[in-house]
């Protein structure tokens, strides 16, 4: 069985790789390591740039995954700044932006970059549309999956296997494990 090093300190993240390690047979395992994050609308960059970074430290082909929820209503807030926008107002606060909102379109995006050391990332995105909710459901998941509505549910309902259908980290990584099984790694 292949082994992918995924380089995140998201818990969330992870278990959902796993997941899908599963179903691809491919073992995924976590390396907590801080690699540098680029200021960027793009998270393109931002993931190329932090797989470099990682791989070269640590010596290993590793994966790096940079995701955000941009919101249509927000001109695309919070983007590349998710995760300090969900530190620091949260979900109770993306729900005060949007209270007076009727247009609640949302993607989350991500960028799954694969990199070698010594070598140049390879990009694998995917996103999925939604729409933000008008309060926090669910017990699932993590960061603004209460608040990320799919269909009728939000992916704090859904739990890992029901994201994991449809989620833009789902999809990203889909693409990166095809395309690793075909490579001689
Ligand atoms: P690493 O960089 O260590 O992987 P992180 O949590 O800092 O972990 P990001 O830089 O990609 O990850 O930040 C994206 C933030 O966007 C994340 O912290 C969440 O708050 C949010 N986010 C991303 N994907 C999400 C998802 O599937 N469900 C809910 N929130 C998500």
């Amino acid at each position: 069985m292949k082994t992918v090093y995924f380089v995140t300190g998201n818990m969330g993240k992870v278990k959902e790789a796993k997941a899908l390690g599963k179903e691809f047979n491919i073992e995924i395992q976590q390396i907590e390591y801080e690699y540098p994050e680029l200021q960027s609308d793009d998270l393109d960059i931002i993931a190329k740039y932090g797989a470099e970074c990682a791989s070269r430290a640590l010596n290993k082909a590793v994966i790096v995954e940079d995701a955000g929820l941009f919101i249509s209503a927000l001109r695309e807030f919070p983007g590349p700044y998710s995760a300090y926008v969900f530190k620091t107002i949260g979900n109770e606060g993306i729900l005060q932006l949007m209270a007076n909102q009727k247009d609640r379109r949302a993607d989350f995006k991500s960028a799954v970059g694969y990199c070698e050391p010594g070598g140049e990332a390879i990009i694998f995105t995917g996103t999925v549309r939604g729409e933000i909710a008008h309060e926090t459901r669910g017990e699932h998941g993590f960061g603004y999956d209460p608040i990320f509505l799919y269909d009728d549910r939000t992916f704090g309902e859904l739990g890992i296997g029901g994201k994991n259908k449809v989620s833009h980290r789902y999809k990203a990584l889909k693409k990166f494990v095809e395309w690793i099984g075909t490579k001689d790694i």
